[in-house]
């Protein structure tokens, strides 16, 4: 049938170690880049730190207790490397890889497969004195890492994701300012570009190195879908998806993209062999889809490209345009055409891959609700209506020939939404943060009867 999914289709929903966990001087864990940044004064819209966040370091039996309720066929969560590799001098902190253990297993034994994310953004900091992504030994020191965990957690992990949108920890991090370091490089943003390429091919290689081929590994790319006119498009895609995609499934950079940042960027930082390291083979590959651009070609000159803070050097010439309501709470606008547009473009140009939808979902302003009986509810009509359009367009991807094998809804509950703090609610279960207490929203209600269904 048209709308249902596959038995063995993978439900799940996503988190992130700093979203969550809070903790942040508990058991041996050193800071990282987004402690740093989030607890300097101006970085974060209202000051907001992932200090306490939902406190899952403490509460994560609760959070598995939802999960299993929920009825997810698999949990995408992250590790954080500042519990792991707490100090420059690479030991190994033992009460960090516990706790990571605990969680696996406790998932396994309620049926629930571990999907992993290695590194959702929170770069020890002592890398970050370094120069962190602009520093190739990041990457090395990354691959040690990956190491570490696959050694302890080994068979027991379904799927390993190296990063979580590079895009995110280069040009939003080092090219503009709104993620940490925040260092508004523009073009210099393109040494962490390769440098997370890099990262990524020495992970799988340490993946695989521990666990042998059949360890599954994966990447989780926020691609962007660019609607309008065609040159600007074509500008955007070279510049936020192809300077992932390609040098991961192809071994390299495209032309255009050296063409287009003649000026701004000379590329020495790219090392003979690196791409070589970059191009490893991965068995699913990690879609994350929340809206769409909409872009105009300006009469601005192509040459010379803007050297300013920006997440997309190499395209000063090309304006963005407001896009058509409605949008969320983020002002993101809501477009799950564009999912499955984006589904069929990247199986059409990356045929060999199966993919995997690893977040989407919508921040909606919850209002939580005492009913007569002293239960309390949330009403998001409009977060179910989201997601329900976007399995849609997903089903419909499917039927038109994409391998896809999964989704996740990020997220599991309200979190630590970066810059904006704790202002922008995504979780399908609400956190009230003044006491921590967890409520399933209609979207969780609603999550659990379609995963029951599969339709
Ligand atoms: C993703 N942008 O972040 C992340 O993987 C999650 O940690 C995050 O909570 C979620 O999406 C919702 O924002 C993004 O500016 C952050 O385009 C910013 C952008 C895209 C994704």
């Amino acid at each position: 049938m048209e709308n249902t999914f596959p038995q063995d289709f993978v439900f799940g929903t996503a988190t992130a170690s700093y979203q969550i966990e809070g903790a942040v001087n508990e058991d041996g864990r050193c800071p990282s880049i987004w402690d740093t940044f989030s607890h300097t004064p101006g970085a974060t819209l209202a000051g907001d730190t992932g200090d306490v966040a939902t406190d899952s370091y403490h509460r994560w039996r609760e959070d598995l207790a939802l999960l299993k309720d929920l009825g997810v066929d698999a949990y995408r969560f992250s590790i954080a490397m500042p519990r792991i590799m707490p100090t420059p001098n690479g030991v190994v902190n033992d009460k960090g890889l516990d706790f990571y253990e605990r969680i696996v297993d406790a998932l396994l034994e309620s049926g629930i497969k571990p999907v992993v994310t290695l590194y959702h953004w929170d770069l020890p900091q002592y890398l970050g004195d370094e120069g962190g992504w602009l520093n190739r030994k990041t990457a090395y020191a990354l691959a040690d890492y990956t190491s570490v965990v696959a050694k302890r957690l080994g068979d027991r992990i379904d799927t390993w994701t190296t990063l979580n949108e590079p895009w995110c920890s280069s040009y939003l991090s080092y090219g503009a300012k709104e993620h940490a370091p925040g260092l508004g490089l523009g073009p210099g943003a393109f040494p962490a570009v390769h440098h997370l390429n890099l990262a990524h091919g020495l992970m799988v290689q340490a993946v695989r190195a521990e666990l042998g081929e059949s360890a599954k590994c994966s990447v989780t790319l926020n691609l962007a879908l660019n609607r309008g006119d065609a040159d600007a498009c074509h500008r955007l895609d070279l510049i936020s998806n192809r300077a992932f995609l390609d040098p991961m499934l192809r071994g390299r950079y495209p032309d255009e993209l050296f063409a287009i940042t003649k000026g701004i960027c000379d590329w020495s930082f790219v090392q003979p062999g690196d791409l070589e390291q970059i191009h490893q083979p991965i068995d699913v590959l990690g879609i994350n889809y929340y809206s769409t651009n909409l872009l105009a070609m300006s009469d601005r000159p192509q040459f010379p490209q803007s050297t300013e803070a920006s997440t997309a050097p190499g395209a000063s010439d090309v304006d963005w345009l407001p896009t058509e309501g409605p949008h969320t709470d983020m002002g993101w606008n809501i477009d799950p055409d564009g999912l499955h547009d984006l589904l069929v473009r990247v199986h059409d140009n990356y045929p060999e891959v199966p993919l995997m939808v690893t977040e989407n979902g919508m921040a909606c302003k919850d209002q939580l609700v005492v009913n007569d009986d002293g239960s309390k509810s949330v009403h998001d009509a409009d977060r179910i209506d989201y997601l329900q359009r976007h399995l849609v367009a997903a089903r419909r991807a499917m039927s038109e020939g994409v391998p896809l094998t999964g989704y996740f809804v990020w997220s599991l509950l309200d979190n630590f939404e970066w810059y904006f703090g704790y202002a922008k609610r995504f979780g399908i279960t609400y956190v009230d943060y003044a006491t921590q207490e967890r409520i399933p929203k209609d979207s969780f209600l609603w999550y659990r009867n379609f995963i029951a269904s599969r339709a």
